[in-house]
């Protein structure tokens, strides 16, 4: 049977800001309170959409938040009508109104842990929810995100869903972004590697100094049994904590792996030789050959790695087995970082081309090509039982972009925040959006 990677992208929301949220995300903190451009950044989102479906690939959208998070802000103990919570929270904790607003949803390779079926006990394909709590501006994503896979991913015959882990420090889990899955074939069983930053239990760990840690070993390993993966199909690394204090606060920003390679940066983990050992013999076991494709430092530091997100990269197979990188613009002002990419893509190796995409507006928070999409690989059966409301079509692509030019604005700063009509505007975009993908009611004000 045949079988893909669908890259489901999460489409950018109408309150798209730079909130400064993100402690140990370095773009996050350095473009803190700049005004931003919310239209211009849900149309680079769509337009990459578009690029990767007109190249052939799979391609699915994933649903924005309803923001501002007006529930939120009331277990917070704001009162009042929906204007008054508002005008509330931001006269009195500008802050928590802000956190109540980002569309830091649109960073989907944070929604979910996902394993294909093949790799799993019974044979379903499993979501976890990530919890997100190291942020609280993340950590009221799950309920949502939960219903909106919910409402993409029904069927129960073929897709399991499991809620976001305890919402303690201890299970902190950020998703696909710390997961990767390295395989021959899509439908195969494959070898899922889950990179974590600390252990929450065990002090023989190390942990970095400066920036937070967001994933624990013990989240990964409850992950991998809800999943009910193999053993001998899971592999565990532990990301180098000095890097994590240099900006690399998810691994999806040190390296990146599809089908059976592994392309990474030098510096990106703890015991790395012995970590590849297992890949490769694990792999091998399911009938892969493993490569590694490693980035010296010498040619690329880790800072330029953090500024460019040359990491953050898209690694897709094309048919004739060869593999293609979808980069940020960034890379491509970044002197050392492209003449990089100019020597690996010449090499003859497996990574043939490169494509450069303009996600400014997402860049500027610390979100690149593959913050911006979940991946989830697919059976024929399985994706014609996925909701065909969220796959991207040309239609559909159209429908899209008119409905952000009709419902979104262009430039937002602190005070449109606080403008309470930002929140009427918000829910009737978002209801439309709910009819175009199909999604039924999945947000707070449509099933309170
Ligand atoms: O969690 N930025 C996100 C970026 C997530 C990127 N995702 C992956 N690497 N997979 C984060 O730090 C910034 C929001 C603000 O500051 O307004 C933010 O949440």
């Amino acid at each position: 049977m045949k079988s893909y990677e669908v890259n489901f992208d999460g489409l950018v929301g109408p309150t798209h800001n730079y909130g400064g949220l993100s402690y140990g995300n370095v773009a996050s903190q350095s473009n803190s309170q700049q005004s931003s451009n919310p239209k211009e950044a849900a149309l680079q989102g769509l337009a990459k959409m578009k690029a990767l479906m007109d190249m052939g690939f799979q391609q699915g959208v994933l649903a924005p938040q309803e923001r501002p998070d007006v529930a939120a802000l009331r277990r917070l103990g704001f009162a009042g009508s929906d204007a008054q919570v508002i005008q509330q929270a931001a006269k009195e904790a500008m802050p928590l109104l802000v956190a109540s607003c980002s569309a830091s949803s649109m960073w989907v390779a944070n929604a979910a842990t996902v394993s294909p079926s093949a790799d799993t006990a019974d044979g379903r394909v499993h979501f976890t929810a990530a919890n997100l709590n190291c942020k609280y501006h993340r950590s009221i994503e799950h309920p949502t995100t939960s219903r909106v896979l919910g409402a993409m991913f029904a069927n129960q015959h073929h897709f399991a869903h499991h809620a976001a882990l305890p919402a303690v420090a201890q299970f902190g889990d950020e998703g696909a972004a710390n997961h990767t899955r390295f395989c021959r074939a899509y439908g195969e069983a494959g070898v899922e590697f889950f990179v974590f930053g600390r252990s929450a239990f065990d002090t023989r760990y190390p942990a970095p100094q400066k920036y937070p840690a967001r994933q624990t070993l013990e989240a990964s390993q409850a992950v991998a049994r809800l999943h009910g993966l193999r053993e001998e199909g899971v592999v565990y690394a532990q990301q180098n904590p000095s890097v994590i204090d240099q900006g690399v606060f998810h691994n999806d920003v040190i390296a990146v792996g599809n089908g059976e390679v592994l392309f990474y940066h030098e510096d990106a983990f703890l015991e790395t030789d012995k970590m590849l050992a297992e890949l490769s013999s694990k792999l091998a076991k399911v009938g892969g050959k493993f490569q590694s494709v490693c980035v010296p430092r010498s040619a690329v530091t880790v800072d330029d790695a953090v500024r460019s997100y040359l990491f953050n990269s898209q690694l897709l197979s094309r048919p004739d087995g060869s593999m293609l990188l979808i980069v940020p613009e960034e890379c491509r002002s970044n002197e050392r970082v492209w003449q990089y990419l100019q020597g690996l893509t010449g090499a003859g190796g497996v990574i043939r081309e490169v494509k450069v995409f303009d996600l400014k507006q997402s860049m500027q928070n610390g979100g690149g090509p593959a913050c911006l999409r979940l991946r989830v690989a697919l059976n024929e059966t399985e994706l014609a039982a996925v909701n065909p409301g969220v796959i991207m079509t040309a239609p559909l692509y159209d429908s899209l972009t008119q409905w952000v030019e009709r419902h979104y604005r262009d430039r937002m700063t602190e005070n449109d925040l606080a403008d309470p009509q930002l929140l009427l505007e918000c829910r009737a975009a978002l209801d439309e959006l709910t009819q175009i993908l199909k999604l039924g009611a999945v947000y707070p004000f449509q099933i309170n």
